[in-house]
Formats: structure tokens, sequence, C-alpha cells
């Protein structure tokens, strides 16, 4: 019997990348990978495949934006101040550094967030200027990927979307803490019910165009 290619066989067609786009990766920091602060199992693993982005956007000359946990060592989020997290992140320490491997251009916009003592922010546009600077540039529609699933990838995809943004939200290049088995899992699904496109690599058409 012959195999015929029908729409709806499961081969979705190649996405192209457009004016209006930009990629934003996620607090892709040391202390977030194995071996950190508050790793993410198989954090690491993102880094890679979030190189391939950075190089298909700066091809394109598409804005790429880094976001960064940023805290003060007396942040609210830690331990010793009652909070959920072992200390991380910690402003201009090694932890907060991106990933070694990370390609961050030379000129690269960084976001940094959670910047102060008294206040938490999952989310890239929780009291930033991220919003405005995106929409200032003409942005319509947003690649997010990076760490974490559960965290801050949830908090800034969901904000993504309150401030008007398409999302495409990268499923190769995100892991998640999973304090709580299947928390990526359900992050994932809630990031997609809110109407967050699933994106990977392979789904991308990464022919030149002349
Ligand atoms: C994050 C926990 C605490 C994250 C930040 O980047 O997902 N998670 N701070
Ligand atoms: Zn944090």
């Amino acid at each position: 019997m012959k195999r015929h290619r029908l729409a709806g066989s499961g081969r979705m067609p190649a996405l192209h990348l457009q004016r209006g786009d930009a990629l934003l990766v996620v607090d892709v920091q040391r202390d977030f990978l194995p071996g950190g602060a508050l790793a993410v199992p198989d954090g690491d693993r993102v880094v890679p495949v979030l190189n391939e982005y950075i190089a298909l956007f700066a091809r394109e000359e598409l804005p790429i934006v880094f976001s960064r946990d940023w805290h003060p060592a007396d942040h609210c989020s830690f331990q010793a101040r009652g909070g959920p997290w072992p200390p991380h992140c910690v402003a201009g320490s090694p932890g907060a550094c991106f990933a070694p491997r990370l390609k961050v251009p030379a000129v690269a916009t960084v976001v940094s967030k959670a910047t102060t003592s008294a206040a938490d922010a999952y989310s890239a546009f929780e009291r930033t200027c991220l919003a405005e600077w995106l929409h200032g540039r003409g942005r319509r529609r947003l690649f997010i990927g990076g760490l974490a699933t559960d965290y801050c990838v949830l908090a800034t995809v969901r904000d993504a979307l309150a401030a008007g943004f398409e999302v495409m939200l990268l499923v190769d290049a995100i892991r998640a803490v999973d304090v709580h088995p299947g928390d990526g899992a359900r992050a994932l699904q809630a990031m997609r019910a809110a109407g967050a496109h699933p994106v990977t690599l392979a789904a991308l058409d990464r022919a030149v165009h002349a």
C-alpha cells in the first residue's frame, strides 16, 4: 500500500522567522546548572540548543534578550530569610554568571530581575522595562526558552502573553526544577493552555534566504 502524505499526518509546516520576532533566553546562569546552588536537573542540556537559536536570530539580525536572576545577598527568597530557596544568583557572584558555554553575543541585551531584597520576581517582565523595550522595537512574537520551566519560564511566558506578545515556547530548550514531580509537565500544559505555541529547532526553517 502506497503511503500518502496528508494534511494532519503529524508533519508540521516549516516555521519561518519574521520581522517582529525576538529571542528571550531566561536565566541560563551557573547556579541553575548541575553543580550550582539551585541546580536544575539537566539544566546544562539547554545550552547547545539555545546556542543554535541564538545563531539563527543573530543571522537574521533579530533581537536577542538574556534575562538573569540578580539577587542581593539578603534576598527574601533565600531560606535564611524564610524563603523557599538556598542562596543563588547573588548579583556579581560567579553563580550569577551566564552559563560559560552560552554564546552570549559581545553586544547583548541583558535584563536583571529580582534585584532588591524585599521582592522576588520569577518573570523577566516583573518590575523591568522589557515589555516597553520590545514593543518599542516593534516586536510581536517572542521565542522563549531557558530555566526553569516551572518557575521563571512559566512566569515569563504568562506575562509575555498578558502583554500582548505571541509566544513560541522552545520546548527543546527548557528544563524544570520539579520540586514536586510533574511540576514541569504541568507548567508546560499551563503555558500551552494560556496560548503559547510549542516549537523546536527541527520545526524552524533554518534555510538561508537570499
Ligand atoms: C528561578 C527559582 C528561584 C528560575 C529563580 O530562574 O526559574 N527559580 N529563582
Ligand atoms: Zn531567584
